[in-house]
C-alpha cells in the first residue's frame, strides 16, 4: 500500500486547481493535424483570429459585405476582425477572450496590442517547434483528429503512408456524407472505386462496409464519427436508420471501435458565413436511447450540441455503460456552459465519463480551450472534495490525480479497450 498523502482542507483547493493545470490530456475531438498533414494544420496569428468563431462574432458589429469580407486576404480579415472585435470592443467572448489567452501563454506583450509584433514573432517559428511548444504548454499528451476520405488533400497523406508518422496523433474516421448527403457521397465512394449506387442495394451496403473498414484500418481510426442535425430519429426505417443497422454499426463491431455520434447541428442557416454559418438545434435523446438499448455490445461515444438536451442525456448515460457522454460540443464550450454541465455529470455520474474535448482548429487555441477548462474542471472537483471531507471523507493527492486522470485521459482510452 503506497503511503497516501493526506491534504489538509486549506489546501485542497489549490492542489485540485494544480493537478487539474497539469494532469496530461488526451484531447479526444479536434480537428487538428499532424504536421505531416502540411497546409491542413492550421497555426499563427491570422488563422486565429479568422477563427469561424470570430467571424460570427464579428459581423454583428458590421455592415461590411460578405462577398467583400471572403475576397479580403486571411491578413486583411484578421485585421478586420482585431479591430471589430478587440480594439473597437472588449474582448470578453469566450473565443476573443482566448485569443487573449494564448498571447499571454506564449509570452507575448498583451499590453502592448501590436497584432504585428505578434506576428512577427510567430514567424520566426517552424511548425514543428509550435506543435511541441503548444502542446507542451497546453499539457496535451494525444490528440485526436478528425479525418474525411473524402477531402481529397487528406486523402492523399493517407495514401502516402505519412498519416500516421507522429505518434502523438490519432485518427477518427468522419462520414458525415453517408448518413447527410448520400447522393454526393455515392460520387465520392464511385470516384474511388467502390460499386455502389444510389439504391440501397446488397452490393452498395456490401461495398460502403468495404469503404469503411478499408479507411479504418488505412487510419488506424480510434472510432467513427458522424455529425446530424436535431432532426436525427431512430429508429425511422429512413435512408439514416437503414445506413446506421446495416453498414456502420456491422463495421463497428467488426473492427470492435465506438461509434461517436455528434448531434443537434443544423447546416448552414446564414450560408453567406460558410464555415461560421452552422446553428444549434434541438435533439432527440430518445433516438441515443434506442441505439444503445438494441446494441448493448455496441460502444457510443455521444455529445450533443443543444444546451437544452444535456441534463436528459447525462441522465440516459446512467442507463447504459455503453454509451459514453463527452464534451462540452462548440456553443457550449463556454464557461457558464463547462461550469453548468461539468457540475451536473458529476453529480450524475461521478468521474464516468468525459467531460470536455477542445475542437480545435487552430493550434494554438489548445492554450486557452483546455486552460479555460481545466481551471473549471478543476474548481467543481475541489466543491466535491471539500464536501466529503467535511465528512471525513479526506480524498488524497494519489486519487485526487486518479480522479483526474481518467476524466482527461484513461475514461477515453478504457472505452476503446485500449487502456493506456
Ligand atoms: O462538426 C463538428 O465536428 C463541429 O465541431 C464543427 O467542426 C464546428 O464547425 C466546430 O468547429 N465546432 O467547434
Ligand atoms: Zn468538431
Amino acid at each position: 500500500m503506497t503511503t497516501q498523502t493526506d491534504i489538509s482542507l486549506s489546501d485542497l483547493r489549490e492542489t485540485v486547481e494544480r493537478l487539474a493545470l497539469n494532469m496530461p490530456v488526451t484531447d479526444m475531438h479536434t480537428h487538428l493535424y499532424a504536421p505531416e498533414f502540411g497546409n491542413l494544420l492550421l497555426w499563427g496569428i491570422d488563422e486565429l483570429l479568422t477563427y469561424h468563431y470570430l467571424i460570427s462574432e464579428s459581423f454583428r458589429w458590421s455592415e461590411e459585405e460578405y462577398s467583400h469580407f471572403w475576397s479580403m486576404s486571411k491578413r486583411e480579415q484578421a485585421d478586420w476582425i482585431w479591430k471589430l472585435l478587440f480594439l473597437d470592443h472588449s474582448p470578453v467572448s469566450e473565443a476573443a477572450t482566448g485569443f487573449i489567452t494564448i498571447l499571454k501563454r506564449l509570452g507575448f506583450d498583451v499590453s502592448s496590442r501590436n497584432l504585428d509584433d505578434y506576428r512577427q514573432a510567430l514567424e520566426k517559428r517552424t511548425v514543428h517547434e509550435q506543435v511541441d511548444t503548444v502542446m507542451q504548454i497546453a499539457g496535451i499528451e494525444k490528440i485526436v483528429m478528425t479525418n474525411d476520405p473524402f477531402d481529397p488533400v487528406e486523402r492523399l497523406v493517407w495514401q502516402s503512408g505519412k498519416g500516421k508518422t507522429d505518434p502523438r496523433f490519432y485518427a477518427a474516421l468522419r462520414v458525415d456524407a453517408l448518413l447527410g448527403d448520400w447522393p454526393h457521397a455515392v460520387s465520392e465512394l464511385q470516384s474511388l472505386g467502390y460499386d455502389v449506387q444510389a439504391e440501397w442495394t446488397e452490393r452498395t451496403k456490401e461495398e460502403t462496409r468495404r469503404f469503411l473498414s478499408e479507411w479504418i484500418i488505412r487510419m488506424d481510426a480510434l472510432y467513427l464519427a458522424v455529425s446530424m442535425p436535431g432532426d436525427f430519429k431512430y429508429p425511422a426505417g429512413d435512408h439514416r436508420s437503414k445506413m446506421i443497422d446495416e453498414v456502420m454499426i456491422p463495421v463497428c463491431q467488426e473492427l470492435n471501435i465506438p461509434f461517436a455520434l455528434m448531434i443537434g447541428v443544423r447546416r448552414k442557416v446564414n450560408p453567406s458565413l460558410r464555415l461560421a454559418g452552422d446553428m444549434s438545434m434541438l435533439s432527440d435523446v430518445s433516438a441515443v436511447e434506442a441505439l444503445c438499448r438494441r446494441y448493448p455490445e455496441q460502444k457510443f461515444l455521444v455529445t450533443m450540441l443543444a444546451r437544452e438536451n444535456q441534463h436528459e442525456l447525462t441522465v440516459l448515460a446512467r442507463k447504459f455503460r455503453n454509451l459514453m457522454i463527452f464534451g462540452c460540443w462548440w456553443f457550449l464550450h463556454i464557461e457558464s456552459m463547462v461550469e453548468e454541465m461539468t457540475r451536473f455529470r458529476l453529480e450524475l455520474l461521478g468521474t464516468s465519463m468525459i467531460p470536455q474535448h477542445s475542437d480545435c482548429r487552430v493550434f494554438e487555441q489548445l492554450i486557452y480551450k483546455w486552460e479555460h477548462s481545466r481551471r473549471i474542471i478543476g474548481n467543481v472537483l475541489a466543491d466535491k472534495y471539500e464536501k466529503l471531507h467535511q465528512s471525513g471523507w479526506n480524498v488524497t493527492e494519489e486519487e485526487i490525480k486518479r480522479d483526474l486522470n481518467d476524466m482527461l485521459n484513461r475514461n477515453f482510452w478504457r472505452f476503446l479497450g485500449k487502456e493506456q
